[in-house]
Parts: C-alpha cells; sequence; structure tokens
C-alpha cells in the first residue's frame, strides 16, 4: 500500500486522465498531491525535469501526461504524437529512477497492440504483428514507455509498473470536434444539431470499427489499485472487456442527447483499428473488474458537458 502522507507527483493533472487520478487520490485521503503546469515546466526537457525532481523530491509518481487526440490528429500530427510522448516518458522515468522514486506508474494506450491482433487482446501480443497506421507514431511511443519501465526495474531495480487502458471517456474530455476521440466528438456534435434544428449528423467512418469504453473515473480506480496491489514487470489491460460498433456508440449518443437525429456515415475518413477490445482477465484476477456501465456513463458525461458549456470551461 502507498504511503497516503508521502509527496505524490501527478504528471499530466490538467488532462483528462489527470484530473481523474487526483480526484480519485484526494478522495483516498493522499495528502501532498505536486502538480506543475506545462508554462512551468516542459516535460520534453530532461534538465528542467530533473531540476523540478530535485526540488520536489516526490515518493511515488503517476505519469499520465502526453500529447494525446484521436484517429485525425494522431494520423496528420505524427511526429508530435511520436516526439512528444517519446521525450516525456524518456525524462520522467529518468527523473523519477535517479531521484530514487519508490514507485511509478506508467500509462501507456491499447494502440500498442497489433492492428490485426486476436481480440480480446491479452498483454502477450504486445509486439506480436504490425501496428495500426493512423496511430503508429503514438503506439510507438507508448511501447518505448512499457520498454523503459521493463529496463529499469530489470537493470536497476527500479519499482515502475504500467498500465494499458482501452479507449476513454468522461468529465473533463476533450470535445474538439477534429482533434479529439470518437464518443466527445459525436456528444458534442449531436448536441450542436439539437441546437440548431439540424436532424442530420456525421459520423467518420463506416460505423463498423468496433471500440471498448471505460469511464476515466474507473481507470483513475484501477492506478491507484495497481499502484498499492502490484509490482511485476508485465503490463496490465485495463478495460471492460465490452465493446460495440461505433454505429451502436452514435446511436446511444444520440438517444440520450438528440433524440430521432439521423446518422450519416462520412467513409473518406479512416475506421482506425477493426476491433479493440482488451481481454482484462489478468487485472480480474489481481482482484479490480470496472463499475460504471456505458449508459451511465454517458448520462454522466453528458451532465459534465452542459455544465462545463455553461460556465465557458470546456476543452474545445
Ligand atoms: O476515438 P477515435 O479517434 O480513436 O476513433 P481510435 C474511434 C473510431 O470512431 C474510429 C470513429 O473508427 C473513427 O473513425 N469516429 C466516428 C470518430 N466519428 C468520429 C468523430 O467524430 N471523431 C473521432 N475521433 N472518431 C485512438 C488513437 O484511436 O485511440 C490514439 O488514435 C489512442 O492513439 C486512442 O490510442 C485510445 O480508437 O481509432
Amino acid at each position: 500500500m502507498l504511503d497516503r502522507s508521502a509527496p505524490v507527483f501527478v504528471a499530466g493533472h490538467r488532462g483528462l486522465v489527470g484530473s481523474a487520478v487526483l480526484r480519485r487520490l484526494e478522495a483516498d485521503g493522499f495528502g501532498d498531491l505536486r502538480t506543475v503546469g506545462r508554462e512551468d515546466l516542459d516535460l520534453r526537457d530532461q534538465s528542467a525535469v530533473d531540476a523540478w525532481f530535485d526540488a520536489e523530491r516526490p515518493r511515488y509518481v503517476f505519469l499520465v501526461a502526453g500529447t494525446v487526440g484521436g484517429i485525425h490528429a494522431n494520423s496528420t500530427r505524427p511526429a508530435e504524437f511520436l516526439y512528444d510522448n517519446l521525450m516525456i516518458h524518456g525524462t520522467v522515468v529518468q527523473a523519477a529512477h535517479r531521484t530514487c522514486v519508490d514507485k511509478l506508474l506508467y500509462l501507456g494506450s491499447s494502440c500498442i497492440y497489433p492492428r490485426l491482433a486476436d481480440q480480446p487482446i491479452t498483454e502477450e501480443a504486445l509486439l506480436s504483428g504490425p501496428l495500426e497506421p493512423t496511430n503508429e507514431g503514438y503506439a510507438l511511443a507508448k511501447i518505448a514507455g512499457i520498454k523503459l519501465c521493463e529496463t529499469y526495474r530489470r537493470q536497476y531495480g527500479d519499482d515502475f509498473i504500467s498500465a494499458m487502458p482501452t479507449n476513454l471517456y468522461g468529465p473533463g474530455d476533450n470535445f474538439d470536434l477534429e482533434g479529439g476521440h470518437v464518443l466527445p466528438a459525436l456528444m458534442r456534435r449531436f448536441h450542436e444539431a439539437k441546437e440548431a434544428g439540424d436532424g442530420t449528423v456525421t459520423v467518420w467512418g463506416t460505423g463498423g470499427a468496433r471500440r471498448e469504453f471505460l469511464h476515466v473515473d474507473d481507470l483513475a480506480d484501477a492506478c491507484l489499485f495497481l499502484m498499492d496491489h502490484y509490482s511485476d514487470a508485465g503490463h496490465v489491460n485495463v478495460g471492460t472487456g465490452v465493446d460495440l460498433t461505433i454505429r451502436e456508440l452514435a446511436e446511444a449518443v444520440r438517444d440520450l442527447v438528440h433524440p430521432g437525429a439521423e446518422l450519416a456515415f462520412d467513409t473518406s475518413k479512416p475506421d482506425g483499428m477493426p476491433r479493440k477490445v482488451l481481454d482484462v482477465s489478468r487485472l480480474a484476477d489481481l482482484g479490480w473488474t470496472a463499475s460504471t456501465s456505458l449508459a451511465d456513463g454517458l448520462a454522466e458525461t453528458y451532465a459534465w458537458f452542459l455544465e462545463a458549456s455553461a460556465r465557458g470551461e470546456l476543452r474545445l
């Protein structure tokens, strides 16, 4: 179990995941949470990161920072996704090692797995085949992050662990229509269509790709569970184990936000990986399973969207 009074660094605290991890740690009684904004620390800069670690001396690190985005952002800005994430993972892992951090959790992504991996995807599928081209840069950086944790454990004995989440959503998401992920983009598009009295909403791709969606508060809970109970080299999948087609997702968002609207599929946009559902039995065997249903999570996220929108606080 982590010591609740020790200093904890949440790298990436303003993002969807980082803000959820902070909420989770606060709720669990952690009293010394350390964060730093990108205007004060460029996590890609090793000497700046070293200076920050020397000054703050965290005992635990949640490494959930990075350049992230949906299928369009990934496929049009692959250099940024590869460079930024490679550097951020490298600097933080190295600084954590050098300052003798007790434990670090690194957050990867299910896009590390081969495009045509057997489904549901087990942890062993890593590096068993070619990657999905639309997010190859991001996936390569995430694979390097896993290997950093594994090799620092093997060579130096550092207690660095890795969690691989499936597609995430929830309060604090990025609702940018071009750069964001499918769930917040569809929620905003249906909402704006309803406001404008427009009866048709465009969905990218064929609608046939299958995805699994995990509420970010469940992910934050899993991260703390792993930090408290897991200290091994292998990365651990985090998901629900349940997927649906993008068409089914669009229909669920439509029924919640703008019932009766028609769907139009823009097949000039890519589907990306045909299917991506995680085998979550390793985490279940350790004692953790997700608890938020997609229906409840969608309703909660839409309520948050409406409130944040009214306050002018949406990330767009
Ligand atoms: O969420 P998304 O961008 O992530 O797209 P990926 C999922 C699926 O939804 C794709 C379709 O088949 C899209 O074509 N889709 C339909 C849409 N309408 C939309 C829309 O309005 N916006 C978006 N974005 N998609 C990402 C990776 O892949 O998954 C990242 O690019 C990361 O690297 C993340 O790993 C978890 O699942 O395709």
